[in-house]
């Protein structure tokens, strides 16, 4: 099915020197960077997949600066794209190749505005990156759950457009179900300003739900009000071999329901990526003297250091080994050993790029459908690629496999890479039967944008359009991202 036609809505025209010029005035030379050298890094995804051109980089030091940036931008019809850390795996923080868009990058809006102790928030601004406020909520005993692989570099801003989930969805949500207020500026540069800690506040529709989510499509967000809660007092964290995928969700089961919510990670994976971190990533060491073919990481914490969560996860362990769940385990007893445990979890992705070309499938299904998922998909993958090497991983616990297919060994990268969209449309298409969703965590970008053409309910697509022309009338929000149809 080939996306319905663009309803003529203007496109981005190049800046002019005049506009460029009121833009540079607005952000001062600290905000603007115009040279080649210095806008490269803003104008490429890490991994290479997307390449563009910025016709300048603005780096805004407070909303002021925001909403004036957009007001320019809307009346001289520039098209602007907001990047945070640029840790994003789909192309939505980077700049078309026309070099006519400008990058507008959050990062020095980095202040923490406030902690409400008693009220179990902390507003932060956009660029504040995710691990500060991890830190700055553990330094008032609190916990900010959010909590994935690129923490120490992406920014919350990024976070919540994209509405990030990482390892603790099973027990918090996603990052839009931490957000109790929003400040955000609109195409025309108006500030919708909701800063409120509320966690009922029943007046209309919830406006803020429009942004998560929307990778600045509908409005830049510039700063939020986050959800805190208490930190752990106690901590179990379990490197688990299991027989096999229905042995690990039934194991989640039990994990779940007798561990009382205290069941806070739960993350799969295949033998292959363990291979793969030892053998390039320093340090790392494996947990369990055999090898088996899966294995979870299961962490449970509780505020009680009474030792009962101990208790709880020996009787857990102890009664799966007896009925065949688990084949052997590894708890980790000192901090270090659990930070052990994690390192060989958050370097997957960094180990799988050392094995040549990789073809990612971010997808999420029911969490009783994982296992017949993983069969599925890896047979036909196999079957498409003779010799390719399936790197099947992540948060099963709440149904997230990161389905990565790395390169035959020896093969040529690029000739692999070239079988993308077609692997991609074989896994998505099972993925749908299954009633799952082919963007799970990393969101749609330039990535995925046409393939919801395919996938996503018509009706719904046409409520995006809605929402897109009436927010951002004259298309200058991160056109060419998350909506198909509209150029
Ligand atoms: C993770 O869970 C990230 O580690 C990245 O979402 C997954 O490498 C990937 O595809
Ligand atoms: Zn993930």
């Amino acid at each position: 099915m080939s996306p319905p036609p663009d309803d003529a809505r203007p496109a981005a025209t190049p800046p002019s020197h005049a506009s460029l010029a009121r833009l540079r005035a607005i952000v001062g030379p600290s905000g603007w960077i115009e040279n080649r050298a210095d806008m490269v890094r803003f104008e490429k995804e890490e991994r290479g997949l997307f390449v563009g051109r910025a016709a300048a980089v603005l780096r805004p030091a407070d909303v002021a600066q925001v909403s004036e940036i957009l007001a320019e931008c809307n009346a001289s019809g520039i098209a602007v794209v907001p990047q945070g850390g640029n840790t994003g795996l789909v192309g939505g923080g980077i700049p078309h190749a026309t070099g006519t868009e400008i990058v507008l990058s959050l990062q020095r809006l980095n202040k923490i505005r406030g902690l409400d102790a008693a009220n179990d928030t902390i507003t932060v601004e956009a660029g504040c990156v995710l691990a500060d406020i991890q830190n700055a909520a553990a330094s008032s005993d609190r916990l900010f759950p959010l909590s994935l692989a690129a923490e120490g570099t992406c920014q919350i801003g990024g976070n919540l457009s994209t509405n990030a989930g990482g390892i603790g969805v099973l027990r918090y949500g996603m990052a839009r179900d931490l957000v109790l207020g929003l400040e955000v500026v609109l195409a025309d540069g108006r500030i919708w300003s909701s800063l409120k800690g509320l966690r009922k506040d029943n007046t209309g529709y919830d406006l803020k739900q429009l942004f998560l989510g929307a990778e600045g499509t509908l409005g830049i967000v510039t700063a939020a009000v986050l959800k805190l809660f208490p930190a752990a007092r106690e901590t179990q964290t379990c490197f688990v071999a299991v027989p096999s995928p229905d042995a690990a969700i039934e194991l989640l089961q039990r994990a779940k329901s007798q561990s009382g919510g205290s069941c806070v990670a739960f993350e799969l994976t295949q033998r292959r990526l363990i291979d793969f971190v030892l053998a390039h990533i320093p340090g790392t060491v494996d947990p369990l003297a055999e090898k088996h073919a899966w294995y979870v990481l299961i962490e449970f914490a509780s505020g009680d250091i009474g030792g009962a969560l101990k208790d709880m996860v020996e009787r857990l362990l102890e009664r799966a080994l007896e009925d065949g769940l688990v084949l052997d385990a590894a708890v980790a007893s000192s901090d270090a050993q659990r930070k052990a445990l994690w390192k060989l979890r958050e370097s997957m992705t960094e180990a799988q790029k050392h094995e040549g070309g990789s073809i990612k499938h971010d997808v999420s299904v029911p969490v009783s459908a994982v296992p017949a998922f993983l069969a599925r998909a890896t047979a036909l993958c196999e079957a498409m690629v003779p010799g390719v090497r399936v790197c099947a991983f992540g948060h099963a616990g709440d149904g997230n496999i990161h389905f990565n297919v790395s390169q035959p060994q020896g093969a040529d990268r690029d000739a692999f890479m070239a079988l993308r969209h077609t692997m991609n449309d074989a896994v998505h298409d099972l993925v749908a039967e299954l009633s799952g969703s082919i963007s799970a965590e990393h969101g749609v970008g330039q990535l995925k944008r046409d393939d919801l053409v395919r996938y996503k309910d018509r009706v719904a697509l046409e409520m995006m359009r809605t929402l897109k022309r009436s927010f951002d009338p004259n298309n200058i929000l991160n056109p060419g991202k998350v909506v198909p149809g509209i150029d």
